[in-house]
């Protein structure tokens, strides 16, 4: 396998491995593979398969199977895998014969860059897999000959009319998506908002497109600026219950929709205008039409429209300040929050891995480059982080990865740290620890009251810190809002001196919750 260039990641736990296969896929914008044994070993992949399907992340799966010989015979570990990976991919099959084995992975490799990105998973049963076969009687694809080019921008007359509406638009915003990334249509996009002059938004994998403090950076004045637009522009990201199903934005907007796959444009609301293809090749194709159309007339008012904006933006971190910078005991999360963004490095990858902590983390921490933010995306899957880490330090040794976890989260697939470890590939995890699965305790409270409302979602007093030191890290525990930053700046030296994972543990206040959670966001 080496000599081929393919590397083994041999993980702890099969979830994890999938998680690594999604994040490796995220952070090269190459296909990631994940190899499990069957029946369990299929089971528990299942949470990184799912979620690298609501994630639209290229990867591929491919697991055991007994032998055909002993097809439903009760072998063991038999399992209907191809039944069950099914809804959650979009190719799943089994191999029947040997031959076909090369021929099988570049049609379920081609599944997976095509429209949106996801998984396919292959199931390859034993005596296929054992048996020996001459070469000449293989189809085997090369690798770069297999497949078409999917930057397609669609239909060329909708390239010009969005081109138009651009050009002439005084009040326009962009959302980008996590699309924008995973198809690497970046540099298109920042192009664009600087080509046109108009104010950038960004979620998912596709926060950090632009540094923060970007002239064409925005963050906290969203629904301000789509209440207000004329002109709204949404690249590669469903309108699900993230965009309230597209119900929040008005009818009197011109609202253009672009995205990999048909069958998301148009889904949930109406559009004004849709383009099926590559984001990046349509927003270059767009920028390109507009540039010989502009009005300059029409550029001013929308720098005002950005001015505006931005003045809005800076009071909306005002009024934010106070908490995030509270000092009070126990620790407030969004001081944690706070402290996170002050000590990211232009390339710390940041993984945000848990319930509300995480929630109140993405209002302060901005990171500094493209791809350097990762969540778990629609699914909202605790335990991803580990795997993903894993992946973003092996695909970027050079890079800082830090992790921030809920204690519930990190319960879930810690152990993985050992096998990032094991593979020279440290990390530093930060875990706002309260002791609970807040986001779900707060619902409860609220529903049933305090005495009913704390139950089935309390967890125990763990000083993780001694996990780090267990395998051979560093370990801190953090009471003091003060003592965060020197803490971590202690682990990430620690890190780079033992070359293992290290934790920072700090105790947040249970009573707090993301403002999200309170109103109950998720669930409208
Ligand atoms: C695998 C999985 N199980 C359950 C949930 C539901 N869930 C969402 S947030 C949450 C609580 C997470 O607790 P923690 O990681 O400690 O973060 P906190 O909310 O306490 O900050 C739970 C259980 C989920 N999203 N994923
Ligand atoms: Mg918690």
């Amino acid at each position: 396998m080496r000599r081929r260039g393919i590397r083994i990641i041999d993980v702890r736990h099969e979830q994890v491995a999938a998680h690594a296969a999604d994040g490796y896929a995220r952070q090269t914008g190459k296909l990631g593979c994940v190899v499990t044994t069957a029946g369990p070993g299929c089971t528990n992949a299942v949470t990184g398969v799912a979620t690298a399907f609501r994630s639209e992340s290229p990867i591929l799966h491919i697991g055991g199977q007994g032998s055909l010989t002993q097809h439903r015979m009760g072998s063991l570990q038999d399992l209907p895998h191809v039944d069950m990976m099914r809804p959650i991919t979009k190719f799943s099959e089994s191999v029947r014969s040997t031959e076909r084995i090369a021929d099988m992975i570049s049609m379920a490799a081609r599944e997976c860059f095509a429209g949106a990105y996801g998984p396919s998973y292959l199931e390859i049963p034993r005596d296929v897999l054992d048996r020996e076969v001459h070469v000449s009687t293989v189809v085997i694809p090369k690798p770069g000959r297999y497949r078409a080019s999917v930057k397609s921008i669609g239909d060329p007359r909708d390239v010009e009319k969005l081109a138009d509406l651009l050009v002439n638009a005084e009040r326009p915003a962009i959302l980008f998506g996590q699309q924008v990334w995973t198809s690497r249509g970046h540099n298109e996009a920042i192009a664009l908002l600087r080509g046109l002059d108009i104010p950038g938004y960004f979620n998912g994998a596709s926060r950090g497109l632009l540094p923060p403090g970007d002239e064409h950076h925005f963050d906290r004045t969203r629904s301000l600026a789509f209440k207000n637009a004329d002109v709204i522009v949404v690249v590669g990201t469903p309108f699900d219950f993230r965009m309230g199903y597209g119900k929040r934005i008005s009818d009197d907007v011109t609202l253009v929709q672009i995205d990999q796959d048909y069958r998301t444009v148009g889904k949930n609301r109406d559009i004004s205008l849709g383009l099926v293809g590559d984001p990046g090749a349509i927003l270059g194709a767009v920028l390109d039409a507009a540039s010989a159309k502009i009005d300059n007339g029409k550029r001013q008012a929308r720098r005002q429209w950005m001015a505006k904006l931005h003045e809005a933006e800076k009071l909306a971190l005002e009024k934010l300040m106070p908490l995030f910078t509270s000092d009070q005991s126990p620790i407030h999360p969004f001081r944690v929050a706070w402290e996170l963004n002050e000590f990211l490095r232009d390339d710390t990858i940041y993984i945000g891995d848990g319930g509300d902590v995480v929630t109140i983390s993405a209002q302060a921490v901005r990171p500094r480059a493209p791809g350097q933010w990762m969540d778990p995306g629609a699914l909202g899957s605790l335990g991803v982080g580990t795997g993903f880490a894993l992946a973003a330090k092996l695909a970027h040794p050079e890079k800082e990865v830090l992790c921030y976890y809920g204690d519930g989260s990190f319960g879930m697939t810690a152990f993985d740290m050992e096998t990032a470890n094991r593979f020279n590939a440290p990390y530093l995890a930060v875990i706002g620890n309260n002791s609970a699965m807040n986001q779900i305790r707060y619902g409860q409270i609220s529903k049933y009251g305090e005495q009913r409302g704390n139950v089935g979602n309390l967890l125990g007093d763990v000083p993780f810190s001694k996990f780090a030191e267990m395998l051979g890290g560093y370990g801190e525990e953090v009471r003091d809002a003060n003592e965060i930053q020197p803490a971590l700046q202690r682990a990430r030296e620690a890190i780079q001196k033992t070359g293992r994972s290290a934790v920072v543990n700090i105790w947040v206040d249970p009573r707090e919750y993301a403002p999200g959670t309170k109103n109950q966001t998720m669930y409208k």
